[in-house]
């Protein structure tokens, strides 16, 4: 397949609260994207510097940190052709209110301190995301046999 990509998806602590994992899951599913790797964690303060690092000393940041390590979050791997770029138009607009419908952050969020998701913004930051959150034998390399019906 060209341009096979992965990218790391975070369906944040405010997603699993909510009860939402299943339903954004399923999003990435039935698009056709192959799930990798999947797994729960609560983020440690230094996991998450590490990951929000570009954000260092913007006034949410404080915020962020608090928020991403309150309570577990689900992280995953998904591949497909232009995974990158296919999974941040699935996510939507970093505001909710932006986010246009049809989207994740549009269809299940209000805020943008609480907007559900995270997903990598290109294939380099998704390779540097992936290795912070998983072992590389804990992303599964598999034939998924409906690649057959998604792609040409
Ligand atoms: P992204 O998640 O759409 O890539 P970024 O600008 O990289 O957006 O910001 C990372 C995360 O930081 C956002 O998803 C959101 O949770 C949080 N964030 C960004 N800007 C704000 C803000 O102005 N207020 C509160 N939280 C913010
Ligand atoms: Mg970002």
């Amino acid at each position: 397949m060209p341009n096979n990509e992965k990218t790391l998806i975070l369906v944040k602590p405010d997603g699993v609260q909510r009860g939402l994992v299943g339903d954004i899951l399923s999003r990435f599913e039935h698009k056709g994207l192959k799930l990798v790797a999947l797994r729960m964690l609560q983020v440690t303060k230094n996991m998450a510097e590490t990951h929000y690092g570009e954000h260092k000393g913007k006034p949410f940041y404080n915020g962020l940190l608090d928020f991403i390590t309150a309570a577990p979050l689900v992280a995953m791997v998904v591949e497909g052709k232009s995974a990158v770029t296919v999974v941040r138009k699935m996510v939507g607009s970093t505001n909710p209110e932006d986010a246009a419908p049809g989207t994740i952050r549009h269809d299940f969020g209000m805020h943008t301190g609480r907007n559900l998701i995270h997903a990598s913004d290109a294939p380099k930051s998704a390779e540097k995301e992936i290795s912070l959150f998983f072992d590389i034998d804990q992303v599964v390399e598999w034939k998924k046999d409906m690649d057959y019906w998604v792609y040409e």
